[in-house]
């Protein structure tokens, strides 16, 4: 039974994107700015295109906060869509207003448009682009940032780094590739480090397959949109010696301490009381000016992929992304563990 669960609905041109979170502890203290500089992080980064321009993106509560206190009930969190206001038709729930403009027939390879349109019986692919747009991960971010504002009570802090985008490894080089790219009509997508600190020893297990941290925490970075790969600690492993790889335990004022974290924070399922360190690949974004050779759903024919306005990197929201995904899967284990109904029974758990 997870502890920290959450549900987000909502479509990329749609009037709002929705989360209700359940399992949250009483007297948690929910600060509208932090989320809300949480989703200005999201948004920033070189390489973003149109929509983040016509985005201001800020959370509206609608329940389980009072007076900025959680008291054991679900909240719902909301964000409007702007540009909801130029979709209104397009995207109506009311049959009455049926329409193909902004259909479309054409997948976009890389996307979800064949294989969700198969999946799913749709023969317009706006049905499939709108719900598995990378959009959603707005509201997902304001989620994380509740989970972060939970971690934060007991001293655990997140953070990304940027390591490669495209051939360019120093941030110097990352705005010069994006222009590269972006004037070819090409897109890019890079690497992400990201490190939690001040976790405590004993979130995760072994006893069984589905209680392993890093099993989790793989599951939750890889089903970010464009992740491809996730790794937990020195991503080199595969070609060190276990006398090279292994981090040796050593004692200081009677505290066990290392003195490497090839492990990234992990032993056996279980956080070791170590950082935190996950890295991941995020692919580059599917959607390009120069567009890719596919085929016409509708006439079987072969034709140019479909395109609408896109980023050309957003491998930096992608981070923040990836920190608040992390951030769910160690809120949900902290309760498991240290959970209580309100913020002091936990506090009073973790203190021991
Ligand atoms: C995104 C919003 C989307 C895209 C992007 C990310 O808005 P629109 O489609 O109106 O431009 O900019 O999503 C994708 C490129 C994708 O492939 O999903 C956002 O809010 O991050």
């Amino acid at each position: 039974m997870e502890k920290f669960r959450f549900l987000t609905s909502g479509e990329s041109h749609g009037k709002c994107l929705t989360a209700i979170i359940d399992g949250l502890p009483a007297n948690l203290e929910i600060d509208t700015d932090f989320i809300n500089a949480e989703l200005s992080r999201r948004q920033g980064g070189y390489g973003r295109g149109g929509r983040m321009k016509i985005e201001a993106d800020t959370v509206e509560i609608l329940s389980g906060v009072r007076f900025g206190k959680t008291f054991g009930a679900p909240v719902t969190l909301v964000i409007e869509n702007k540009d909801f206001e130029n979709w209104q038709k397009i995207m109506s729930a009311d049959p009455k207003d049926v329409t193909s403009e902004k259909s479309f027939t054409t997948y976009r390879p890389g996307h979800a448009d064949y294989a969700g349109s198969v999946k799913y019986n749709q023969k317009d692919l706006r049905n499939i682009l709108e719900r598995s747009s990378a959009r959603k991960t707005a509201i997902e971010v304001a989620v994380g940032a509740v989970a972060k504002l939970f971690l934060n009570q007991f001293g655990i802090k997140g953070s990304s780094q940027i390591l490669q985008i495209g051939n360019a490894k120093t941030e110097e080089e990352f705005h010069k590739e994006i222009d590269m790219a972006k004037s070819a009509g090409d897109t890019l997508g890079g690497k992400i480090k990201v490190l939690y600190e001040n976790v405590p020893v004993g979130l995760g297990s072994y006893v069984q397959w589905d209680r392993a941290l890093d099993g989790r925490i793989a599951q939750a970075v890889m089903s970010v949109p464009a992740v491809k790969s996730v790794a937990i600690g020195n991503h080199h492993a595969y070609k060190m010696k276990g006398s090279e790889f292994h981090d040796e335990i050593f004692t200081e004022d009677g505290k066990i301490v290392r003195k490497t974290n090839n492990a990234g924070g992990i032993e056996g399922g279980i956080s070791n009381g170590e950082n935190i360190v996950v890295t991941a690949v995020m692919k580059p974004i599917p959607t390009l000016l120069k567009p890719l050779q596919s085929v016409d759903c509708a006439t079987g024919h072969p034709s140019e992929a479909h395109f609408e306005r896109s980023d050309t990197c957003a491998v930096e929201a992608c981070a923040v992304v990836i920190e608040s995904r992390v951030a769910c899967v160690l809120a949900n284990e902290l309760l498991l563990k240290y959970g209580g109904d309100s913020i002091e029974e936990c506090l009073l758990k973790i203190e021991g």
